[in-house]
């Protein structure tokens, strides 16, 4: 009979996200409802919640209710739990976990009881870890862990960094440990964006169950694993528990790109899931101005959070006149200016007026004489 377990991390109950902190931890309560019905539906036998349950050490009573009651549903339905103190719920004097009441079956890891033995589960399982503390920052999270000789199963549980492939704070695991370390999977925890480390042993990054940055893609994942301790097979897949994406979406406007272009990208758009990114980049013309007050007004609404990123550099001015006129450039401005004079309507002047500045910058000043 297989073993199955569920490995997630970085939940961030409580979070004071950029994006809107009421509304983003209303998305984690029900992603951490969406996560205990996952177990509870797969049949998991274990849930491994690899740091970072809490955002921080100060826990709202509506959290506690939340976190104990998707605990007793956990352990009601035979799922065996294991909690790993991260470096936001860290287990050091102000801890939440020192307030918090696990059920039998719910396990914390903590400095002195750091390893637990599941010897009902068929094939025998291991989990053991290293809770983080302020002390343990640059530590080596492997050093000091071993796998249990009688497990089928050994898991080893960390919040840190994966030294040369994430930026490396909190603890550091070295790459080179992770194929020596006798362990069958390292449920990895501490970076916000799906990654995965190495296959054997397989190690994995869950990433966020929702983003708090702009740099995190990849996240509301949790990792499905099964073990089959006959043949000591491990295969893993991940379900997408969380809902919030990020998007960055770049609009390079050009010298005649109007408003009403950019604002036409948006008129069909509506996602409150999505947390959008808008990044002017180009020159900025003189038909196009963007209100950032009034395009937030009118399409902040449609997404869960809108952000306009403006690199627009201020169009250069260049007239006529910067231009000798036996030069291509004197001689085109010539041009369209006897043009100009012979246009009938406004919006005609208007077009030829950005051609005469687009021709301008492009042929540049001190181009060839004719
Ligand atoms: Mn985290």
């Amino acid at each position: 009979m297989a073993i199955k377990f569920i490995h997630t991390a970085d939940i961030h109950l409580g979070t004071k996200s950029a994006f809107g902190g009421g509304q983003v931890r209303l998305y984690l309560r029900e992603a951490l409802e969406r996560l205990v019905g996952l177990a509870v539906q797969e049949k998991a036998d274990l849930l491994l919640i690899a740091g970072d349950l809490f955002d921080s050490p100060r826990v709202s009573t509506a959290t506690s209710v939340l976190v104990a009651k998707a605990l007793t549903e956990l352990t009601t339905a035979g799922v065996r739990v294991v909690i790993l103190p991260g470096t936001h719920d860290a287990y050091d004097s102000s801890s939440p976990y020192h307030t918090l009441k696990l059920p039998e079956n719910a396990h914390l890891i903590t400095p002195q009881d750091p390893s637990y033995l599941f010897d009902d589960l068929p094939g025998i399982v291991f989990v053991t870890g290293k809770p983080y503390i302020k002390a343990s920052y640059n530590e080596n999270a492997l050093s000091g862990l071993s796998p249990h000789p009688q497990a089928g199963l050994n898991i080893a549980m960390v919040h840190g960094s994966v030294v040369g492939q994430v930026s490396e704070d909190a603890m550091l695991i070295y790459p080179q440990e992770l194929a020596k370390s006798g362990f069958d999977y390292i449920a990895l925890g501490h970076w916000h964006s799906f990654r995965e480390i190495s296959k054997k042993p397989r190690a994995v990054y869950p990433g966020a169950m929702e983003p708090t940055a702009k740099d995190q893609t990849g996240t509301g994942r949790v990792i499905v694993a099964e073990f089959d301790p006959v043949g000591k097979t491990l295969s893993t897949h991940y379900e997408q528990v969380g809902k919030i994406r990020i998007e960055n979406l770049c609009f390079k406007v050009e010298p005649l790109t109007k408003p009403e272009d950019l604002y036409s990208l948006f008129a069909q758009r509506k996602d409150s899931d999505l947390v959008l990114f808008l990044e002017l980049s180009g020159v900025a013309g003189p038909g196009f101005m963007l209100d950032r007050e009034e395009f937030l007004a009118e399409y902040g609404a449609n997404f869960l959070h809108l952000e306009v990123i403006n690199h627009l550099q201020p169009v250069e001015e260049i007239s006529a006149g910067d231009f000798g006129e036996r030069t291509i450039a004197g001689h085109f401005a010539g041009l369209v200016a006897e043009e100009i004079d012979k246009a009938k309507t406004d919006d005609e002047r208007a077009f030829l007026s950005e051609v005469l500045n687009e021709g301008l910058r492009r042929l540049g000043k001190g181009a060839d004489s004719i």
